[in-house]
């Protein structure tokens, strides 16, 4: 039998995908017709980077959501969450062809990421039957793991899949990213629905936002006695509530000013001096640097598949974090604790992963040093009498698949 935390990924996902399953009949009195999973991520370095057509190298996670669905004649999606059963949505799919965005008005709010993904097919000519869904997750929303991608690329897979139709993954990624922007209104890049449809196990994703060319970049730190940490800060965080849409706006105004189409043209963190909005200046500063840092963390991992290079790889891990924390400003206080105490406690790096302003920071911590990093963060933040983190390794992990 094997054994290790590939196979522990496997047994998880096999777990949720008999609970959705099980779940689903319970909804709907009968068996499902396939059970597909999605995973959340992390993102390793690169961060506010994708909208300014960056580059980022996010992980898949072992854990994801998982759809549980069978085809129904009537042409009504209907929707169910194990997180939330009172939640039901049933919606005929003429409605969401012919209403467009105002077609949301009405569904409950989870529901509108599975309906945004139904609207975004048939929008771009897809053909989509009506479906009962039944949804399941062992990922933690709103701890900045993209459990919305992940629901957005399990109800894609399972759509197209349902219907019998073979969208190109990179085509069903954009189309998931269309119904969270479009549809739900929230104004995310392109970076979580590519991890969770593009990534391999044993790999982080280096994704250039600009030609969307991605490539497989080898991440075991497994091998190199060494795991990434998820502190989930218990600090929720939210998208929508309008920091994120300012940063954007806030970085394209910085590349109008400085003449070019977007931060991804500016190479050099000294051009930004041009700039004389401070805050501008900042807000390029973090996107320039950060795009470098992605690069040399996908090159050093590249060069020795890890290895000796995991050293210099968290000291860019951190940096990433101080220009997150001072230049772009999306640091929120539990994850400045959580990076300041991994790093003095023995970690080779940390930084805050997601959109910012709650969720969760990662640190690249050798095996000998995990039980102190934990014990020490816990105890400052017991000692601000913040509420307790919670602590899990991330496995990079393979993308979105059908599971049964
Ligand atoms: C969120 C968004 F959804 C991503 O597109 C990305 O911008 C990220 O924040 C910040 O790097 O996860």
């Amino acid at each position: 039998m094997t054994s290790g935390p590939a196979a522990t990924v496997a047994a998880g996902r096999r777990h949720v995908a008999d609970q959705g399953a099980q779940w689903f009949r319970g909804c709907f009195g009968r068996a499902p017709q396939g059970v597909w999973l999605a995973p959340g991520r992390v993102n390793l370095v690169g961060e506010h980077t994708d909208y300014n057509n960056g580059f980022v190298l996010p992980f898949a996670l072992g854990q994801g959501v998982a759809a549980a669905a069978a085809r129904r004649d009537d042409d009504v999606l209907a929707l169910r969450t194990r997180r939330d059963p009172s939640a039901a949505a049933d919606i005929p799919l003429n409605r969401l062809r012919a209403g467009g965005v105002s077609a949301r008005d009405g569904i409950p709010g989870w529901a509108r990421y599975p309906a945004g993904v139904a609207w975004a097919l048939l929008t771009a000519g897809h053909p989509v039957h009506g479906a009962s869904l039944a949804i399941d997750s062992c990922l933690a929303g709103g701890a900045g793991l993209s459990s919305s991608a992940a629901l957005e690329c399990s109800v894609a897979l399972t759509l197209t899949e349902l219907t019998g139709v073979t969208v190109p993954r990179r085509e069903l990624a954009a189309l998931a990213r269309r119904a969270e922007n479009d549809f739900v209104g929230v104004p995310s890049g392109i970076m979580d629905q590519s991890a969770s449809l593009l990534c391999e196990a044993g790999h982080a994703l280096l994704l250039d936002c600009k030609s969307l060319a991605a490539t497989q970049v080898p991440f075991d730190p497994a091998g190199a006695g060494l795991r990434v940490l998820v502190i989930d800060t218990r600090a929720k965080h939210e998208l929508t509530d309008g920091e994120y849409g300012s940063r954007q706006a806030e970085c394209a105004e910085a590349a109008r000013r400085l003449g070019v189409p977007s931060l991804r043209a500016v190479t050099g963190a000294d051009e930004v001096a041009a700039l004389d909005d401070p805050v501008l200046q900042r807000r390029a500063r973090h996107v320039v640097t950060d795009n470098e840092r992605v690069l040399e963390v996908a090159a050093l991992l590249r060069s020795s598949a890890g290895g000796d290079a995991f050293g210099e790889v968290g000291g860019l891990l951190t940096r990433s974090h101080v220009s997150l924390r001072d230049d772009f400003e999306v640091s929120w206080p539990e994850a400045d604790v959580a990076v300041d105490v991994a790093v003095a406690a023995g970690a080779l790096g940390a930084r805050m992963t997601g959109g910012g302003f709650g969720g969760s920071a990662i640190a690249l911590v050798p095996d000998s040093a995990a039980a102190r990093v934990e014990e020490q963060i816990r105890a400052a933040y017991a000692g601000r009498g913040w509420a307790e983190p919670g602590f899990m390794t991330a496995v990079p992990s393979g993308a979105a698949e059908r599971m049964l």
